[in-house]
């Protein structure tokens, strides 16, 4: 069995190369490890203004994936649908700023990966907790499809589904771990993709938790 062998998911990283994974669309392994600590720390002032919550889908069932945004805007759903709004609607203020960790570290995975003066003006911050998921999904709510996505996983490891433009296209299963930041741009911006029901374990940083922020530009 390889060390990367979804069905072997340990809580730490085997040694992995930079890969490209799809048209457009790189992972780098390891990219956010030396800010990990900044960016937890991040979160949670983030989270203290805008507490992490559980969105209800339009069919009318809760996400097991708590969310929270910062940025100018932030990802939302509701009965009525998915949309970007420029205030959290628990509370009426606008989201808060995103830290400078946070752009910095999108800003440099975005350039490594040979897009530059990517500006996210959005960042979605995912927490899951043991046997939180996410299905397969694309992320078309953007005004902007030729910005690339970037995303930063934390904490606890997770297996990341990703397919192709159609629906019944083949999954591919790819484990990311703290600190992993993939790149999706291209073709492969519209990709379907998804995350399996998160697996039990204590992360030393953020024990029983696995986080995901998506930078992203908006509109
Ligand atoms: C491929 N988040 O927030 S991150 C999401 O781990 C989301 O929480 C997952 O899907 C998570 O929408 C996956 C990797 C990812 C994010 C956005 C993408 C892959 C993507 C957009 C297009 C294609
Ligand atoms: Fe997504």
């Amino acid at each position: 069995m390889r060390a990367t062998d979804p069905r072997q998911i340990s809580l730490f990283e085997p040694d992995r190369q930079e890969e490209t994974i799809g048209p457009g669309a790189k992972l780098l392994p390891e990219f956010a490890q030396a800010q990990a600590d900044d960016i937890l720390a991040a979160i949670e002032a983030v989270a203290a203004a805008a507490p992490f919550r559980h969105l209800t889908v339009p069919s009318g069932h809760a996400m097991s994936v708590a969310i929270t945004n910062c940025g100018a805007a932030g990802w939302i759903s509701d009965r009525h649908g998915y949309r970007y709004e420029p205030a959290d609607p628990d509370c009426g203020l606008a989201w808060p700023a995103m830290p400078r960790v946070f752009r910095d570290l999108a800003q440099r995975a975005a350039t490594a990966s040979g897009y530059n003066a990517f500006d996210p003006n959005a960042c979605l911050i995912n927490r899951y907790v043991p046997g939180a998921r996410m299905g397969l999904h694309q992320d078309k709510d953007e005004a902007i499809l030729t910005a690339p996505i970037v995303s930063v996983s934390l904490g606890l490891p997770a297996i990341f589904l990703w397919g192709g433009l159609a629906r019944t296209d083949k999954v591919h299963r790819l484990p990311l771990w703290h600190g992993d930041v993939l790149v999706w741009g291209g073709p492969s911006r519209i990709a379907y993709h998804g995350v399996d029901p998160l697996k039990d374990g204590d992360h030393p940083l953020t024990g029983a938790l696995r986080y995901n922020l998506t930078f992203r530009r908006a509109f």
